[in-house]
């Protein structure tokens, strides 16, 4: 599949206003710092899309990408970055929880984006359990393959795969532009 169009519809703070015009959202979400805004930059191959850069917890809105003028990317907050306030980790928390489980939104397949060198945290846990409760289809992400060597990557990956269950693990270097046509892939699969 090819990207051939992108646009930003908007973003949102608040648990209104999503589009509920049925078109299919995939959806990326993970900890702050991952790779998640990046992730959509490599897909879309389009820089200016997204706000992506060392800050980490820079997101700080679901974000809405029509592609194809067909179906959506999701681009959601990052979770657990220590230095924002507390009220706003807190409402960020909420946020993203409002996505994954509010009855009205139903993405079509989420990404869960992790980095391959921190592995699966305790925050991830968290998202695993809301994602298989809420029946989502997802995928985990592990992403900047590219800071790690062959052997400590495949060490990684056997952690990772441990915590991971059997869900799928898609490998991804979003700033490489390593493996997005895999996502890629995955999504042309669920829209078929
Ligand atoms: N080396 C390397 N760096 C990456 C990769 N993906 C992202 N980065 C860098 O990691 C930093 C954070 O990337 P973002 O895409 O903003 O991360 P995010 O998950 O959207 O972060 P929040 O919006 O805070 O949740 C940026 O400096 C990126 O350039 C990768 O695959 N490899
Ligand atoms: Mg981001």
């Amino acid at each position: 599949m090819k990207i051939t169009s992108a646009e930003f519809i908007k973003g949102i703070r608040g648990t209104d206003g999503v589009t509920q015009d049925g078109v299919a959202q995939f959806a990326f979400v993970g900890r702050s710092n991952v790779g998640k805004s990046s992730l959509i930059v490599s897909l879309t191959n389009n820089k200016q899309l997204v706000k992506v850069s060392n800050t980490p917890g820079k997101t700080r809105e679901i974000n809405f990408f029509r592609i194809n003028h067909s179906w959506m990317l999701v681009d959601l907050p990052g979770y657990g970055y220590a230095k924002v306030s507390p009220q706003e980790k807190e409402k960020l928390q909420k946020l993203i929880i409002w996505y994954l489980t509010d009855r009205s939104i139903k993405p079509t397949r989420v990404f869960l984006v992790i980095d391959c060198k921190v592995g699966i945290t305790p925050f991830d846990e968290q998202m695993l359990e809301i994602l298989r409760d809420e029946r989502h289809p997802f995928s985990i992400v592990v992403n900047k393959t590219d800071k790690l060597g062959q052997k400590d990557l495949a060490s990684q990956l056997k952690h990772i795969r441990e915590a991971a269950g059997d869900a799928e693990l898609i490998l991804t270097a979003a700033t490489k532009v390593h493996g997005a046509k895999d996502v890629l892939a995955r999504i042309a699969q669920a829209l078929e």
